[in-house]
């Protein structure tokens, strides 16, 4: 094992697991019982006190957060902390109405760096090995987390962020880059553009750890096979610090939860039933171990199942299986999270009928999106203006979304009426298995 790997708390029994989930917890309901009004006023919904919450097994009792809460409450509402002791916001994609900002004093950074780290030092990482980091920087989580983590295990450090092909396999070359860390699509890209121009015993990669997306063991095998290297995935959101939530070790069967500082849970996404492990369900997160915004129960929408089997690698903590898919309709495309109500209201905005849908596909390694949508019959009448209407669509997706959007115009009641709940989104991609 690396220089980071911690086994006093990794490899812990889970009673003593379990004794430092209780202590924080205990410590974190009363910390944001003190400082956050939103969840005092819940608790006080449900006639609860901080005195109501002893240990893990009470953790039930404490009522969920959403997106909406977040929405809710931004940009301060949730703050634990006073402004003057953070250090640092980092950002969901997505719109200014849909923009979540998570906030994070110095000790978040470095909690966040230490799961990081752990998930490097899982992939085999020292501090001898050179770690290109082509996650994305900026309000984006996957590059500063990456980056924090590679500093504390003493990796050489690249921060690439994303983009610009040629530079990177130039940089992977010649620095002899040995752990890459990015999205399983940008993976995919890299390896298939390093194949094509015959580098591949140019490279010295050994290891990849890649994720904040969803991808299939397919993806990861061909991902291995045109690198010659052992992909690990790594999972992680925004509101709850970032990537290195949990993270794959070398038996490859489903993810680590960084258990001593996000504790997890499964429930029925309808009725919001605790179920056991083993059973699928909406994975909920609770940070017991953060200062500036620590969530309590935050419902992910992700849906997966819990594992404590006994892992080879020796790590004791709770494993989670990739996403199995969502509880609610986000897409997440070109690394972006896109709702399907966020083109809607550009739809609606510029004064088209709801009746659209959504196409999304991945081509070489590349998602698109389309969006199909009827167009007024007195366009039809006048279809010289079809482009120009196309292109303000098009901005207006951009604006909304972050990203380019294909857009065509068809005539007016050509998509398919539902009968009952439309469908309004095709993923040709089939990500999710399970
Ligand atoms: O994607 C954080 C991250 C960065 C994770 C780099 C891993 C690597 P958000 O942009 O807030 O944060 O998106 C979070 O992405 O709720 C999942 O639906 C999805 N997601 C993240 N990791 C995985 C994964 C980052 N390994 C949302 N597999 C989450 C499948 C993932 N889906």
């Amino acid at each position: 094992m690396g220089n980071y790997f911690q086994p006093e708390i990794e490899c812990a029994s889970p009673e003593e697991i379990r004794k430092i989930q209780s202590e924080r917890l205990v410590k974190q309901v009363q910390n944001v019982w003190d400082n956050v009004p939103m969840y005092r006023k819940r608790m006080e919904e449900k006639g609860l006190t901080p005195a109501d919450i002893q240990s893990v097994d009470d953790l039930h009792k404490l009522p969920f957060i959403t997106k909406d809460d977040l929405r809710d409450q931004y940009p301060y509402g949730l703050l634990a902390r006073p402004l003057s002791e953070c250090v640092r916001i980092q950002s969901t994609s997505g719109t200014t109405g849909r923009r979540v900002i998570a906030f994070y004093t110095q000790h978040d950074i470095d909690l966040w760096d230490e799961c990081c780290a752990r998930a490097i030092v899982a992939a085999g990482g020292t501090k001898d090995d050179v770690c290109h980091v082509s996650y994305g920087y900026g309000l984006f989580t996957g590059g500063p987390g990456l980056n924090g983590g590679s500093h504390k295990v003493g990796c050489l450090t690249l921060p690439m962020s994303s983009g610009n092909t040629d530079r990177q396999i130039q940089f992977m070359t010649d620095l002899g880059s040995t752990i890459l860390c990015c999205t399983p699509s940008y993976a995919a890209y890299l390896a298939e553009s390093i194949n094509e121009r015959g580098l591949r015993d140019q490279i010295k990669l050994k290891a990849g750890i890649f994720g904040a997306e969803a991808w299939t063991e397919e993806m990861r095998h061909d991902i291995e096979d045109k690198l010659g290297i052992k992909a690990y995935d790594i999972y992680g959101l925004t509101e709850i610090s970032g990537p290195g939530v949990s993270f794959e070790c070398e038996e490859q069967t489903g993810m680590h939860v960084n258990e001593d500082h996000f504790i997890p849970e499964v429930i029925n996404p309808v009725t919001g039933e605790v179920l056991p492990d083993g059973e699928k369900g909406e994975l909920v997160f609770t940070s017991i171990s953060k200062e500036a915004f620590p969530l309590m129960r935050y419902r992910t929408r992700d849906i997966c199942i819990l594992s404590r089997k006994k892992c080879s690698c020796g790590r004791t903590h709770v494993k989670m299986t990739k996403p199995l898919g969502r509880s609610d309709d986000m897409l997440i495309v070109k690394g972006v999270n896109v709702f399907p109500s966020q083109i809607e209201t550009v739809l609606l905005n510029q004064g088209y009928p709801a009746n659209y849908q959504i196409i999304v596909d991945r081509a070489n390694n590349s998602d698109s999106i389309e969006v199909q949508v009827e167009m007024s019959p007195e366009i039809a009448a006048n279809p010289s203006v079809v482009p120009t209407k196309e292109k303000e669509l098009v901005a207006g997706l951009k604006a909304m979304l972050g990203i380019y959007a294909k857009v065509t115009l068809v005539d007016p009641k050509t998509i398919t009426r539902s009968e009952g709940k439309a469908v309004r989104v095709i993923d040709k991609r089939n990500l999710y298995q399970g």
